[in-house]
């Protein structure tokens, strides 16, 4: 496997970073989890605009241009000879010493990553997933914000093993108001009576990709759509809540905390949204 490093590709053996690196020490960086869909990478330029508004975030300057990371972004999937893929973009702080100050990293980490992605099995896209609220709140947006993209997901993390303890594959976070804010690695949707809900990010959303998607999709179908507070009860009582993320794609859930959301069944608007997502991902996007 190649990977893109700080202006060159090595091989997979050769791609390491210092233990200096603040990435490393201090999750101090951003990154992007984008996907490759038969030679084309999915909305690659909402995918590089949320990067450069993570890092505007944390006043971390990219050391590449939009068209420079896309031009590399694409280029790595060539060389891996790769026509799907999961593609992993990250920039560290890069390396600097032991102290917390970042102004002390003389200059940003780079690398690209396209590999295979490990995606949840096909029986719950046809039956659904039965999903759980976690304990562990989204963090406040007053303290970092969810929607920065950051190598910080311990707050993830520790949502995703508390999922695992209750046997479940994703979770719902709250935010410390107790609203719904989204899941571990997903956003979160519902339909009541033919509208589609979701939460917004100011309610502790990261601003998915597949999520803006969804958005569109909505406008296109001619399905109201409207960003809204949410509680658990709005899910429990839905007509049908699917899932989005680069990883999940659009997911169906079928339960929430045990109690079965709608017919229990993947909805038909549910349906209809997926079918014109996997529509959109071999069109939307760069060709490599
Ligand atoms: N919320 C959070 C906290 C995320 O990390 C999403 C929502 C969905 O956003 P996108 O832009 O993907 O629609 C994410 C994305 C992984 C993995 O390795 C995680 C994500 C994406 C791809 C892979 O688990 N999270």
């Amino acid at each position: 496997m190649k990977i893109f490093l700080d202006g060159k590709f090595v091989d997979e053996a050769d791609a390491k970073v210092s233990v200096f690196d603040h990435g490393l020490l201090y999750g101090d960086g951003v990154f992007e989890g984008i996907r490759l869909y038969g030679g084309n990478v999915f909305r690659l330029d909402e995918h590089l605009e949320r990067l450069e508004y993570s890092a505007k975030a944390i006043l971390l300057a990219l050391p590449m241009s939009r068209a420079e990371l896309a031009a590399a972004t694409c280029e790595t999937c060539r060389q891996n000879k790769l026509t799907d893929a999961y593609i992993r973009l990250v920039v560290t702080r890069g390396v600097g010493d032991l102290g917390l100050a970042p102004w002390n990293c003389s200059k940003p980490t780079t690398f690209i990553i396209a590999s295979k992605i490990s995606l949840y099995p096909q029986e719950h896209y046809d039956n659904g997933l039965a999903i759980v609220t976690v304990p562990t709140r989204r963090i406040n947006p007053a303290a970092v914000p969810p929607t920065v993209k950051s190598l910080n997901y311990l707050n993830n993390i520790l949502g995703k093993i508390e999922a695992k303890q209750f046997g479940a594959l994703e979770a719902i976070m709250l935010n410390d108001q107790g609203y719904i804010a989204e899941c571990t690695a997903d956003n979160i949707f519902t339909v009541h009576k033919g509208a589609i809900y979701t939460p917004s990010a100011s309610q502790g959303a990261l601003k998915g990709v597949t999520r803006g998607t969804i958005v569109d999709i909505a406008k296109a179908l001619n399905l109201p759509l409207q960003e809204a507070p949410m509680t658990r009860y709005d899910v429990w009582c839905a007509d049908e809540c699917f899932l989005t993320g680069t990883g999940a794609e659009v997911i169906p859930v079928s339960k929430l905390d045990g109690r079965s959301i709608g017919t229990g069944k993947p909805g038909p608007i549910t349906q209809r949204v997926l079918a014109e997502f996997r529509r959109r991902v071999l069109v939307e996007g760069a060709r490599i």
